[in-house]
Parts: structure tokens; sequence; C-alpha cells
């Protein structure tokens, strides 16, 4: 078996995560496609499974034009999220276990009952049990935190770690809240929930839409992330990265 067959790129990525360390993209030389790409992000996070962890979670990616630019690609992502991502409310990270880790601000929602395949989803308030301020570390395992579409989408979308701040039931108009994210007390990024697809409920129809594409069913209790709703900032040693969103709060996360 080559080093390019699926399993073999899903081991290199999660070698590159555990390792910290980064490596050349994959998804040119070995042909791989969007589909082929999910492909490898399942036996990616499957090794993660396999070693004790659980899903709790779908993240979306790229659902924000200020995420679209910042990295180059600009199509709406998904990838999965796992407990031993979940860092509590105020806990800490360690800088050194990522290879070039950026910080941004999401809004989290907590999901209720979902369709069954092939039934639409219904009403926003049905769907969502809860909503929070969160905040995304995001560790790309490619050089450079540079890559491709497929590149980013076999890589589970560059999650490495979460911050959920707390739950709020959810409020009437989620469509045009102030965001901003803080690094030690002063504003890095600001934006607003209007830049995550028009309106971050719209990130819940695209992610149920898209890991249905794959056969991936949202699950009752699951964490969703919408994407962030401005660029990504470096997460630097000893940094204390607050997000706080209008109405919700704030999240926060120190990194050691
Ligand atoms: C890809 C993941 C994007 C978001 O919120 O837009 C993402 C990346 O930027 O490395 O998580
Ligand atoms: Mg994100």
């Amino acid at each position: 078996m080559s080093g390019l067959d699926p399993a073999g790129i899903a081991e290199q990525l999660d070698k590159a995560a555990t390792t910290a360390t980064a490596i050349p993209q994959l998804a040119a030389e070995a042909g791989l496609d969007v589909d082929a790409a999910y492909g490898v992000q399942t036996a990616l996070v499957q090794r993660r499974l396999d070693r004790g962890e659980r899903l709790v979670g779908l993240k979306m990616g790229l659902t924000s034009k200020a995420k679209m630019a910042q990295v180059g690609v600009d199509e709406v992502i998904w990838g999965r999220l796992t407990d031993a991502m979940w860092v509590p409310d105020g806990g800490s990270v360690d800088v050194s276990t990522y290879i070039h880790p950026r910080v941004e601000p999401e809004v989290a929602f907590l999901l209720d009952r979902m369709p069954e395949p092939g039934e639409p989803l219904g009403a926003f308030t049905d769907a969502v049990r809860a909503v929070a301020p969160a905040i995304e570390l995001i560790d790309s395992r490619y050089a450079n935190f540079t890559f491709s579409l497929p590149d980013v989408i076999a890589d589970n979308t560059s999650a490495a770690a979460f911050v959920v701040g707390p739950w709020s039931p959810v409020p009437d108009g989620l469509d045009n809240l102030g965001v901003l994210l803080e690094i030690d007390g002063r504003v890095a990024q600001v934006g607003s929930t209007a830049a995550i697809l028009g309106d971050p409920r719209r990130a819940l129809d695209e992610g149920v839409r898209l890991a249905g594409r794959h056969g991936v069913r949202l699950r009752e209790g699951w964490v969703f992330l919408a994407g962030a709703a401005t660029a990504a900032v470096p997460l630097r040693p000893g940094a204390q990265v607050r997000a706080v969103v209008e109405k919700l709060g704030t999240a926060s996360l120190k990194a050691a």
C-alpha cells in the first residue's frame, strides 16, 4: 500500500496531529477529490474513536467571507468534534501540543431533535435546545497553514480543540449579534453573527445537508459549531482569550 491510499493519508494526518509536526499537502498527489477527502476524514476520526474518544458534535468551516479570504478556500466544509477536543470554559491548552494554533470566535448550538434521514430539518427552535458563545482552536496539520479544499477536508477541517461558554435558551434573533475576539483584554477581531451565512441558523441547514450527503446524521445532544464570524488569530503561549457574543456572553481559554 502506498502512503497515499485513504488509510495511509489518515495515518499521516493523525501522526502530524499527535506529534505536532506539520506535513506537506497530500490531496493533489493522491488525486483526492472532495468526496474522497471526506472518506479520509472519516478514517482519520475513526483512529481517534479507536483510541477511546467519543463523537460529541459537528463543526462547520468557512461559513464566513472573512474565513474564506483568510485561507483562500471558498466552499463551506464540515468536520467532526470529539470529547478529547472539548476544553472546559476558562480552561487551558498547552500550545506546544499544536503546530501553529489559531483561535476564532464561534456560536455553538446544543442539538435537540434531529431529522431522520430524508426528513427535512424542523423549526430551528425544535432542532436547537440552547446556544452559547464558543472558541474554536484550529491547527492545520499542513505546513504554513496552507491547503486546498480536499486537503482541509481530509484534515478534519483543522479541528483541534474548542470551548463552549454558558448555554442560553435560543434568543429571538441570532442573525445580527456583535462578536468580539479578545486576546489579553485587547480586541483582536470584531464581527457579527451576520457574517455566518447571513444568519448562523443557516449553518445548521447546511450541516444537516452536507453531512447527510456522506451518510452522517447529526444527533440529539451534540454540539454544533456554526463557523467563525471573523478571521482566526494565532494563539501564543500565555495568551488569555475571550470570545464575546452579544446577548450570549463569553467563552474563555488560557494558553500555557
Ligand atoms: C479551516 C477550518 C475553518 C471556520 O470556522 O471557518 C473553520 C481553517 O480555517 O483552517 O473552522
Ligand atoms: Mg471554526
